[in-house]
């Protein structure tokens, strides 16, 4: 093979692959349109939200989760859906169900009564 016909296969693999990649690009534009809430993981510390209180957005319908990665013993309590988890000291407990409900719901610490997350699902 030649030095030249080398370069030219080389060019049409980049073309190739760009390409692929704007065709990608584009069809997967179209997902940005709906919410998702994507992995959210929720960090307490000292019975805080580090970072502050974290919003979940989703659609309803949508799935939601989220993990919760505590340093301290803790119930959470999705209010509304009324989910309840324990999470050990250090350690982490995941939700993971779908959006039924369309509002506004607070995510707690039930015990000292701390907000740690907003879920909104949008009608
Ligand atoms: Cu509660």
């Amino acid at each position: 093979m030649s030095r030249n016909q080398r370069f030219a296969l080389l060019g049409l693999a980049v073309v190739v692959v760009v390409v692929a990649a704007v065709i990608i690009g584009t069809s997967g534009g179209s997902d940005n349109s709906t919410t998702t809430s994507g992995p959210v993981t929720i960090d307490v510390k000292d019975q805080k939200p580090v970072g502050g209180i974290q919003k979940i957005d989703v659609k309803k319908g949508d799935p939601v989760h989220f993990t919760v990665d505590s340093d301290s013993a803790q119930e959470i309590h999705v209010h509304g859906y009324d989910f309840h988890k324990d999470v050990p000291a250090g350690g982490k407990v995941s939700f993971s169900f779908p959006a039924k409900i369309d509002g506004s719901f607070v995510i707690e610490l039930e015990d000292p009564g701390v907000q740690i997350a907003a879920l909104n699902v949008s009608p």
